[in-house]
């Protein structure tokens, strides 16, 4: 039977010495060098008597031994769930408890903070710092560079993200090895990734982007990675010329358009640029275009599903539309009050079913039942509809969502910290335009009667509960919010009053 997603994946690459990344300073890991990592890490976790199908809650900044753990995740059975950077203790807390971890790995700097965390789990704790020092590498170093992956089929659980909720709750997405392995191979076959491939790297390894688009897309295809710990121009500009490929978020795009070292030449030897998780404007695109002739590829995905839909590598890639649905992804769009389908061109919710599909929130039953439907249909809460050429336009949301520079934000999360803050009334919370995010988050207050709520101290409380992007990046104070005539917040217009507030136009 043997383990889908190492052999796959990971142990496809068992013996070849040609590079797997290339780090910024020059070094490189190869696929021997790497795997030889993972096998230690396995080992390591082995020793630690953690069980095939028990969670692993990771924080850590992204490294290759980072990378190595997530493989050795895969060669153990371990569900591999990792967690944003940016998460405060407060939020990780939940993740930890939520997920009944049986292993937390973090950085030392956050050890402290964590460790009782983990013991009221019950749960172990190493140490994995962005050097690749610590408790966790400690341990491997003194281990065989050699594991026997554990035994596994395509309908075993891989990982759990953590996504967040319209109520405010997280829910871990439960994704099994067939969901992350039929998108990798269906992705190398339409984006044409060859072992000759050179992908430029520069996005967290925590969320879907980073770790099953782009990682795994490499690892099925046998090329290599340029391996940055984070999305800097000066290093993109500087390696750019060393790659073949990059996949970003818009801003990524945005930034480098906005600088003028970003010129056609630079990219004239590039064979293709893809974005996602965020819509791309079309002037964007266009931009780009313009500087570099190049059509960026824009695609269509998320975490309960990995990638969904994406503009053809070989014909028009048509700006603002995030193109066809991925070969074996059914894609329809619905009535968001019936569920019926809607004639084609309308807009409505789109709904998409396929190998991609995940298994369900976590021990979250009504949750799941309420998202995925018997038949297997996901609803994703996007709005879109389908053009007479078949292409796939997301026009909206149907779900209270803020994507700033790809993270997404619920507001509510956000609403019900401001809530509780000292003469505080209520508050909302919408996303406006920004320039380099794409959307930014604003924070709408009532004051209760005769208080003035503080808002540099409110802004300076809330850093210890929520995570640096979650932050308003500014609090407004209103003597009441708009409603309808059902007593809800109108935050449309809400939204429309203050789009202005952070772009010229
Ligand atoms: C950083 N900050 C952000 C932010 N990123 N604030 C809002 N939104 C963000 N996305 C904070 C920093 O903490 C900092 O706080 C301040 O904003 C300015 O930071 P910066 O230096 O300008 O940001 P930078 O570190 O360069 O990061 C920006 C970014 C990064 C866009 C490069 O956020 C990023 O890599 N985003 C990618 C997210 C991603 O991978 N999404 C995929 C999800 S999967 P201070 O304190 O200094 O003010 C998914 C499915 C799919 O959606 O389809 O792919
Ligand atoms: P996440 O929950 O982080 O996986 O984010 C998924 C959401 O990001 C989707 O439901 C969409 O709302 C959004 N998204 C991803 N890719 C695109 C895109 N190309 N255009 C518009 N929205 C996108």
């Amino acid at each position: 039977m043997g383990n889908p997603l190492y052999d796959r994946l990971f142990g496809r690459h068992a013996g070849k010495t040609t590079p797997f990344l290339h780090l910024p300073d020059g070094r490189v890991v190869t696929h021997t060098e790497f795997l030889d990592m993972s096998s230690r890490i396995a080992n390591a976790l082995t020793g630690l008597e953690l069980e095939p199908g028990d969670r692993v809650a990771i924080q850590v900044e992204k490294s290759p031994e980072a990378l190595a753990l997530y493989a050795a995740c895969a060669q153990t059975g371990l569900i591999f769930l990792p967690l944003n950077t940016a998460y405060t203790t407060a939020e990780l807390s939940y993740f930890i408890e939520n997920s009944e971890a049986s292993l937390v790995v973090c950085d030392q700097a956050n050890e402290a903070g964590l460790r009782p965390i983990a013991q009221a789990q019950n749960a172990q704790l190493v140490t994995l710092n962005a050097d690749g020092t610590g408790s966790l590498m400690r341990r491997a170093l003194g281990m065989l560079p050699a594991f026997e992956p554990v035994k596994r089929s395509e309908s075993d659980l891989a990982a759990f993200l953590y996504t967040s909720g319209t109520t405010g709750r997280s829910k871990g997405a439960m994704l099994t090895q067939a969901n992350l392995l039929s998108n990798a191979e269906t992705l190398v076959r339409e984006w044409r990734f060859t072992p000759e491939d050179v992908l430029l790297h520069a996005l967290p390894i925590f969320h879907t982007h980073g770790l099953f688009v782009a990682t795994n897309v490499i690892l099925a295809s046998g090329g290599s990675m340029i391996f940055l710990p984070k999305f800097d121009l000066d290093d993109i500009l500087r390696l750019m010329p060393k790659a073949t490929s990059m996949m970003g978020v818009p801003t990524f795009y945005t930034r480098l358009l906005d600088d003028d070292r970003f010129t056609g030449d630079l990219t004239r030897h590039m064979r293709l640029f893809i974005s996602g998780s965020a819509p791309l404007l079309a002037e964007t695109h266009e931009r780009f275009q313009a500087r570099t002739g190049h059509r960026i590829l824009e695609r269509y995905g998320m975490t309960e599903t990995n990638m969904n839909t994406s503009n053809p590598y070989d014909g028009e890639r048509r700006a603002g539309t995030v193109g066809f649905p991925l070969p074996g992804v059914e894609l329809k769009v619905t009535d968001p009050d019936t569920g019926e389908n809607l004639p084609q061109g309308e807009i409505g919710i789109i709904e998409v079913r396929g190998p991609n599909v995940f298994d369900g929130y976590w021990q979250m039953p009504e949750k799941t039942a309420a998202e995925l439907r018997e038949d297997g249909f996901f609803i994703t809460g996007d709005l879109g509809r389908v053009d007479p050429d078949g292409y796939v336009h997301i026009v909206g949301r149907g779900k209270d969502l803020i994507i700033s520079g790809g993270y997404n934000i619920y507001p509510k999360e956000i609403e019900l910290v401001l809530d509780d803050q000292p003469g505080v009334l209520e508050s909302a919370v919408i996303g406006v335009p920004h320039p380099d995010f794409g959307e930014t988050v604003l924070g709408i207050l009532v004051a209760e009667p005769g208080q003035s709520p503080d808002a540099e101290a409110i802004l300076a409380t809330i850093q210890t509960e929520l995570a640096r992007f979650k932050h308003p990046r500014k609090l407004i104070m209103l003597d009441k919010l708009p409603r309808n005539t059902m007593g809800k917040v109108q935050k449309n217009v809400l939204r429309d009053y203050y789009r202005g507030l952070f772009t010229k136009g």
